[in-house]
């Protein structure tokens, strides 16, 4: 039986891509080896930013965080590859900028946990979810022709 490839949703947020980041965070995606599967640049609507984040709906910080990500365009990617959800989460950092390692993508560029660059999925589960409500129209299906020489 053909076991599905892991993927996960990840979003550069508003204060990422203007501060010109786009291609640093995806440059650290692909060379680790992981392969993409979606992406695309966009503004997102006030209600579509308070669907991805109704399970923070009754924290203090929710509406700040709306008003945050519906400030200019995000760009919403899927990657897919072996144990992406938990690596993709180790590339980024952990979500208060304070505490991130150097070398992860918020402990390199960012300071405040209200504009911590990035958004991971933080489960296989919810990565499925995030990436149905971000890519209704589906991903993109390719094989590359080089040789697997990661898996
Ligand atoms: P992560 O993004 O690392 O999965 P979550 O799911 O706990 O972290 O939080 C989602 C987002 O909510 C974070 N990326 C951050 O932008 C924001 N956030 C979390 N905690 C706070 C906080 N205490 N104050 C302001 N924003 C917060």
């Amino acid at each position: 039986m053909e076991v599905e490839p892991e993927q996960t949703f990840i979003m550069i947020k508003p204060d990422g891509v203007q501060r010109g980041l786009v291609a640093e965070i995806i440059a650290r995606f692909e060379r680790k080896g992981f392969t993409l599967r979606g992406l695309k640049l966009q503004n997102v609507q006030q209600s579509f930013a308070e669907k991805h984040y109704e399970d923070l709906s009754s924290k203090p910080f929710f509406r700040g965080l709306v008003q945050y990500i519906v400030s200019g365009p995000v760009v919403a990617m899927v990657w897919e590859g072996k144990g992406v959800v938990s690596t993709g989460r180790t590339i980024i950092g952990a979500t208060n900028p304070a505490q991130s390692a150097p070398g992860t993508i918020r402990g390199d560029y960012a300071i405040d946990i209200g504009r911590n660059v990035i958004h991971g999925s933080d489960s296989v589960e919810s990565a499925k979810k995030e990436i149905h409500l971000w890519f209704p129209e589906g991903i993109v299906q390719w094989t590359s022709s080089l040789h697997s020489w990661i898996n």
